[in-house]
C-alpha cells in the first residue's frame, strides 16, 4: 500500500483507493465488498473532519480481521456415513473487549458471508455501548431435515475445534440463522466436557438453566421494533393501527411480530425460505411459534389452520404485499431494487432492518430518496447481542435478573442507539439519515479504542 500524502489526495480518494484494496485482498467477496461499501461511504465525513483516522490507517486497520480461522468438521451422520464440513470463525476487533458474534449453520455459509457479519458485528457491538469486541462464525452445515442427533454430533465435532479459540474474556460466541437455544446448548455441553470447567460466560443465547438469560431470546425482535418506534415516534406516527409486513418465521421475525402485535400493529405477512403467507385478519402467532418453534414445518401450513390466508411460494414476493411498516427478517439481499420500488409504490413509510444486510445498497438509496423512514441493521438489529452482552455479566457475577429487568435495560440501549445515531447524522451534516449517523458513531467510538491502544 503507497503513503496517503493528505495534501494531494482527497479523503474520498484515499477511501475509493482503500475499497479497491479490499476488493484486490479479498477477491469474490461480493457479500463483504457490499458490506464495507456501505460503511465507507458513511465515514467520509468523519475523515475530513479528524484526519487523525487517516494519518493512524484505523480504517486500513478496521477492515482486516485481527484473525480469520477455518477448520474441518467432520462427522457421522444416522446412515454412519462420515460427512465433512467447513467450520469458519472470524476474530474482527477486539478494541472494545472479546470478540462478541453469532453463528450461522446454513448452507450458503462461505469466508464472504462470515466476514461481511464479522465486519457489521463490529460496529454493532459498539453502537449497543456495551463492551464487546466484533466476531462471527458458523458453517455450511444445513442442518434442514438433519435428524437431532446429527445436529448434536455435528455440533460436537465443530466445538472440539472452535474450543481452541473461545473463551469467556477472549471469544464469545451465539446463534444466528440455524443457530437456536438446542445447538447452543449441545456447543456448550462439549465445551464444558473438553475444558472441565463451567465457563458459563462462552457462549450466549443459552437455555435459562444452562446460565442462559431471561429476555434473549426476545431481544432482537423487541429490540428492533423498540428502535423502529422511536423513529416513527419523532414523525409523529406509531405501530398502532399499522399494517406490518415481517419476513422469515425464525427468531427475529416472531418476537418482532410479538412485540408489533403488542403495540397494536396487525402483521398480515410472514414467510421462510420457500415462500410467504398473507392473512388480511393478521397472522396468527401462535401457529407460526407452533409451526416453526416447535414441530420445525414449513410456513405454507398455515394456512392448513387459517383457511383465510394465501400462500405464494416465492418468498421476495412478501414486498408486494401493501403495508405501512416492512421489517425484513430473514437474511441479506433480500430486499432489492425491484421490491423497494413496489414498497414504496404501495405507500410503505417505514422499514427496518432485523436481518443483516437485508437491503441491498440500491434499494436502501431509493427509500431514502423517497423519504421512507429507513433503520439500518447494524443499529435496529443490535439489540439481540446487547442482551447476549446483558447475559455475560449476569454470568460473570453469578446475578440472574428478571425478565422486566432485561426488558428496561434492552429499551434504554435502542433508545440510546437511536439517539446517538440520529446525533451523529445532524453532526455530520446528514440529519435524519440513521445509515451514516449509526455508522459514524459505531466506527468513532472503536477507532479512537483502537488509537489510544496503539498500533498492535
Ligand atoms: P432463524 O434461523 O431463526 O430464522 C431465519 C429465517 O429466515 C427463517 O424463516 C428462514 O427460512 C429464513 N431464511 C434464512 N435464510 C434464508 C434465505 N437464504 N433465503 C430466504 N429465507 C431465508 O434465524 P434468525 O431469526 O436468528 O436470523 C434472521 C436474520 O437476523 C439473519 O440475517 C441474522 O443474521 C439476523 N440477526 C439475528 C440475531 C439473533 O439474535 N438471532 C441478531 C441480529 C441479527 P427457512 O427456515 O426456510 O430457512
Ligand atoms: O447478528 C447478530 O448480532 C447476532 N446474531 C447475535 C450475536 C450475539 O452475540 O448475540
Amino acid at each position: 500500500m503507497h503513503a496517503i500524502n493528505l495534501e494531494t489526495e482527497n479523503v474520498q480518494t484515499y477511501v475509493n483507493h482503500l475499497y479497491e484494496m479490499v476488493k484486490v485482498r479479498n477477491p469474490s467477496e461480493v457479500e463483504l465488498h457490499q458490506a464495507v461499501k456501505e460503511v465507507f461511504n458513511s465515514l467520509v465525513p468523519v475523515l475530513v473532519k479528524n484526519p487523525l483516522y487517516i494519518k493512524q490507517r484505523v480504517l486500513d486497520r478496521i477492515v482486516e480481521p485481527e484473525r480469520f480461522i477455518t477448520f474441518r468438521v467432520p462427522w457421522v451422520d444416522d446412515e454412519g456415513v462420515v460427512q465433512v464440513n467447513r467450520g469458519y470463525r472470524v476474530q474482527y476487533n477486539s478494541a472494545l473487549g472479546p470478540y462478541k458474534g453469532g453463528l450461522r449453520f446454513h448452507p450458503s455459509v462461505n469466508a464472504s458471508i462470515i466476514k461481511f457479519l464479522g465486519f457489521e458485528q463490529v460496529f454493532k457491538n459498539a453502537l449497543t455501548g456495551q463492551f464487546i469486541g466484533g466476531g462471527k462464525g458458523g458453517s455450511d452445515f444445513d442442518p434442514k431435515g438433519k435428524s437431532d442427533m446429527e445436529i448434536m454430533r455435528f455440533c460436537q465435532s465443530f466445538m472440539t475445534e472452535l474450543s481452541k479459540h473461545i473463551g469467556p474474556d477472549k471469544d464469545v460466541p451465539a446463534g444466528d440463522i440455524g443457530v437456536g437455544a438446542k445447538e447452543i446448548g449441545y456447543l456448550f455441553g462439549q465445551y464444558k466436557k473438553l475444558k472441565g470447567v463451567y465457563e458459563a460466560g462462552v457462549l450466549t443465547g443459552k437455555a435459562i438453566d444452562s446460565g442462559g438469560s431471561l429476555g434473549r431470546m426476545e431481544a432482537t425482535g423487541y429490540g428492533l421494533v423498540y428502535f423502529v418506534e422511536e423513529m416513527l415516534r419523532e414523525k409523529g406516527l406509531s405501530f398502532e393501527n399499522s399494517n406490518v409486513v415481517i419476513s422469515g418465521s425464525g427468531n427475529v421475525s416472531i418476537y418482532a411480530m410479538e412485540k408489533a402485535i403488542q403495540l397494536g400493529a396487525t402483521v398480515i405477512a410472514c414467510s421462510d425460505s420457500s415462500g410467504y403467507v398473507y392473512d388480511p385478519s393478521g397472522i396468527n402467532l401462535d401457529t407460526v411459534k407452533r409451526l416453526k418453534e416447535v414441530e420445525n414445518k414449513r410456513i405454507k401450513e398455515y394456512v392448513i389452520s387459517h383457511p383465510e390466508a394465501v400462500y405464494q411460494p416465492n418468498y421476495k414476493g412478501i414486498w408486494n404485499v401493501p403495508c405501512d411498516i416492512a421489517l425484513p427478517c430473514a437474511t441479506q439481499n433480500e430486499l432489492d431494487i425491484k421490491s423497494a420500488n413496489q414498497l414504496i409504490k404501495n405507500g410503505v413509510k417505514a422499514i427496518g432492518e432485523g436481518a443483516n444486510m437485508p437491503t441491498t445498497i440500491e434499494a436502501m438509496d431509493e427509500f431514502q430518496a423517497n423519504s421512507v423512514l429507513f433503520a439500518p441493521a447494524k443499529a435496529a438489529n443490535a439489540g439481540g447481542v446487547a442482551v447476549s452482552s446483558l447475559e455475560m455479566a449476569q454470568n460473570s457475577s453469578r446475578v440472574f435478573w428478571t425478565q422486566e429487568e432485561v426488558d428496561v435495560k434492552l429499551r434504554d440501549i435502542m433508545k440510546n442507539i437511536y439517539k446517538k445515531s440520529m446525533d451523529a447524522s445532524q453532526e455530520y451534516g446528514y440529519p435524519g439519515n440513521l445509515v451514516i449517523g449509526a455508522n459514524i458513531v459505531g466506527f468513532v467510538r472503536v477507532a479512537d479504542t483502537m488509537i489510544a491502544q496503539g498500533v498492535i
